[in-house]
């Protein structure tokens, strides 16, 4: 059963860019999330991904159990840890950080998960996660204690992403980190779809409809926005469907 990833095999060979709205659980006030999700859907948005690099056990899965209750967006869990893992999702992507080398983060935690993986009913999605610098440290680089690519070495993060593809990873993902100062430079982005035949995730630092934009021109199939929607909920109301479709 792989629903969420043949979707977005499919919406690619029909020429979409796909938009995941980054939901933290550690930071989403229950609150306001009904406000919030309200907006979302009558965005462009095409997934909702959450997760978080410190998150409270249980509040993944209670609130993607809230967000259930509020969208028909395929939600993709974007966990930070195992306890983030929860069965009320549809989706998990299943990520291992091949910019760094900490094996923790390349194989540990992924043994750790098989305990709760094999008896839920969860869609599995194999995925590269790249750290690539952005001008700060930033929390992916604290947790995991490894160090991002430098982004001046564009053929260093090229060959990176490519492993990943070549290992059977079906999706890599670019990350500049949540609140990122400089998002994925547009040359790396591009380089790097052109050696890829799987999907290519961007996301870090995208704070605009222009930087959105610049992101897809350069080949992002999927790009993860979070910060710039928790800072200002009217962001939204630049990506509104009938803006952009
Ligand atoms: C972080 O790529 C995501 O892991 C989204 O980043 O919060 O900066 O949008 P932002």
């Amino acid at each position: 059963m792989k629903a969420i990833y043949n979707n977005i095999l499919g919406s690619i060979s029909e020429g979409k860019k796909l938009l995941a709205v980054l939901i933290d659980p550690d930071k989403m006030k229950p609150e306001d999330l009904s406000g919030f999700m309200q907006k979302l859907n009558q965005s462009v948005a095409t997934h909702v991904f959450v997760g978080g690099s410190a998150v409270n056990e249980h509040a993944t899965e209670i609130l993607v159990a809230e967000i259930k209750r509020y969208t028909h967006l395929p939600i993709v869990l974007f966990p930070g840890d195992v306890t983030q893992i929860t069965n009320h999702a549809d989706a998990v992507l299943f990520l291992s950080l091949i910019s760094g080398d900490n094996p923790e983060y390349l194989i540990g935690k992924h043994i750790k998960a098989v305990s709760k993986l094999k008896y839920f009913d969860l869609e599995v999605i194999p995925t590269g996660y790249v750290l690539i610098e952005n001008g700060k440290q930033t929390s992916v680089e604290k947790v995991t204690k490894t160090k991002p690519l430098s982004r001046h070495n564009t053929q260093h993060i090229v060959d990176t992403a490519k492993a990943g593809e070549l290992l059977g990873m079906q999706l890599i993902y670019l990350e500049a980190g949540s609140g990122a100062i400089h998002p994925v430079p547009t040359e790396i982005i591009s380089f790097v779809k052109q050696e890829l035949e799987i999907p290519l995730i961007v996301g870090g630092g995208i704070r605009s409809k222009l930087q959105l934009e610049n992101a897809y021109n350069s080949g992002a199939d999927l790009v993860v926005i979070g910060t710039a929607f928790e800072d200002d909920e009217n962001f939204f109301d630049e990506l509104k469907k009938d803006t952009l479709e």
